[in-house]
Formats: structure tokens, sequence, C-alpha cells
């Protein structure tokens, strides 16, 4: 059965060593097709939240949904695929372009690998490469810059097609103009899918239809940008910095 990306949590705990928790009681649904920001200083429990809709480890108590299927509690890592990640460190291998870009999606054709390059804002720079889509990456695409690395990252969860995405944000710097070729790119990829996304710049969330605001393990406050500004809490302090 295809996903189609209804993401729910219900009081949700989780702890990586089950003596310590450290996500107490989280509540959120996500709909087909939102877009929900997560924001909240260091050690607030951002990355531990998006591990989970990746079910990448099991939870202590609680329910995780995907389209009311509860998958908190059983292992089932053929469903981790259904999701896209594109994380701050994208994992290249030594191969093509081509080839990085299908490794979200084994058989995809060439057609489709490029498409997704395309979506992604990708398909430039590729095509500036020495060998476009056939230049080899060295080990980790060091050859490449560093947004570079992360508009690759964006076709290849372009070419996977998922329902759901988690994005987390780069927190180094990369140039202005590069950085808005990303969020093109991440723009892209994220019509149509729920997408979870990390933030580490303000200005990146204030389109989304829920921010969560999180704080040691909980969420302390959600809403909209507007609503949040209107209730003067943590997040108009961080947002007024
Ligand atoms: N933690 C842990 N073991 C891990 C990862 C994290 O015990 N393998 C702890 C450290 C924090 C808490 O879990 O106390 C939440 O960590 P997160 O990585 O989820 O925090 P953030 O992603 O919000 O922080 P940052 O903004 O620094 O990425
Ligand atoms: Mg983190």
């Amino acid at each position: 059965r295809e996903l189609t990306g209804e993401v729910e949590f219900e009081n949700v705990d989780f702890g990586y060593n089950p003596d310590k928790i450290v996500l107490h009681d989280i509540n959120m649904y996500a709909k087909p097709g939102q877009k929900i920001a997560f924001v909240g200083s260091t050690g607030a429990g951002k990355t531990t939240i998006t591990n989970l809709i990746n079910r990448f480890y099991d939870i202590q108590d609680g329910k995780i949904r995907y389209d009311n299927i509860n998958i908190g509690k059983i292992k089932k890592p053929d469903l981790r695929r259904s999701l896209g990640i594109v994380l701050q460190d994208t994992h290249l291998f030594t191969g093509t372009v081509m080839d990085n870009i299908r490794y979200g999606k084994l058989d995809a054709t060439d057609e489709e690998c490029i498409k997704a390059a395309k979506l992604a804002n990708a398909h430039d720079f590729i095509k500036r490469l020495p060998d476009g889509y056939n230049t080899v990456l060295t080990g980790d695409g060091a050859n490449l810059s560093q947004g570079q690395r992360q508009l690759l990252a964006i076709a290849r969860a372009a070419v996977a097609d998922p329902p759901a995405l988690i994005l987390d944000e780069a927190t180094s710097s990369i140039d202005t103009r590069t950085e808005a070729m990303v969020s093109k790119g991440m723009d892209a990829l994220m019509a149509g899918r729920t997408s979870f996304v990390i933030a580490h710049r303000l200005s990146t969330v204030k389109d989304a239809d829920c921010i969560m605001v999180m704080e040691q393990g909980r969420i302390i406050e959600r809403g909209t940008h507007d609503q949040l500004i209107d209730m003067k809490g943590r997040y108009y302090q961080l947002y007024t910095g």
C-alpha cells in the first residue's frame, strides 16, 4: 500500500538509553503535504524526533503512526525507505554523479535521475562539471563544494519520490547564492510531500504549517509563525533575538 505521508505521534516517550528519557510525551499530527518545522536550542531533541519519524529506534511508550498504522514498536526497516532524508552530511560514494543520484532509487533510469536533478536545481552545476553526469566523485564527494553536495542530496531524495521528507538544514556557512539555490531545490522537493524540517535559520520556517518549539525534550509551543509571534513566548524570544 502506498503511504500518503500522514504521520502522527501520540504520547511518545523515548530515550537512547531507557533509563534516561530525552523526549517526553510528544504529540503531533502532520497531514499529507504539510510542512512541520522544529526549532529550539541545542540538545532540545530536534534530531531525536526526526530519528523516530524514521523509526531508527524503538520508542519506550506511545504510538507513531503512518496512515493509521502503528509503527512505533515493530521492526519494519522497509518503512524507512518510504521517507527521504536530506541530512547535513550527505553520504556520497566514489562513483559517478549519476550513480550517486540513482542511489535514491536503484532502478531509476538516467532520464529519471536527470529529471530529479532538474527539480533539485542541481542540473546546471552538474552540466558544468568536467564530465557532466559521468563525472566521478572522489570518496564522500570531496571534489564538490558543500552546497553542491546538498544539491545532490536533494536530487537523490527527489528520485526516491517519497511521500514524506526529513530535511536537516546545514548549519555551516555556504555562500548566499548557493544557499538560495539549495533552498529553491528544497522547496521544489517539499512541494506535495509531508516535510519535517530542522531549521537553523528561522527565516526558512516562516511558511511552515506548524512550527514546533522544543526545549529539553518537550514541545513547549506550537503554531504558525504569526501565531507564535502573537504568543510572545519562547519563539518570539528566539525570533527577536
Ligand atoms: N542524545 C543522546 N544520545 C544520542 C543523541 C542524543 O543521549 N545518540 C541526547 C543529547 C540531548 C538529547 O538526546 O540531551 C537530544 O539530542 P538531539 O540531538 O535530539 O538535540 P538537537 O538535535 O535538538 O540538538 P542540535 O541543535 O545540537 O542538533
Ligand atoms: Mg540536531
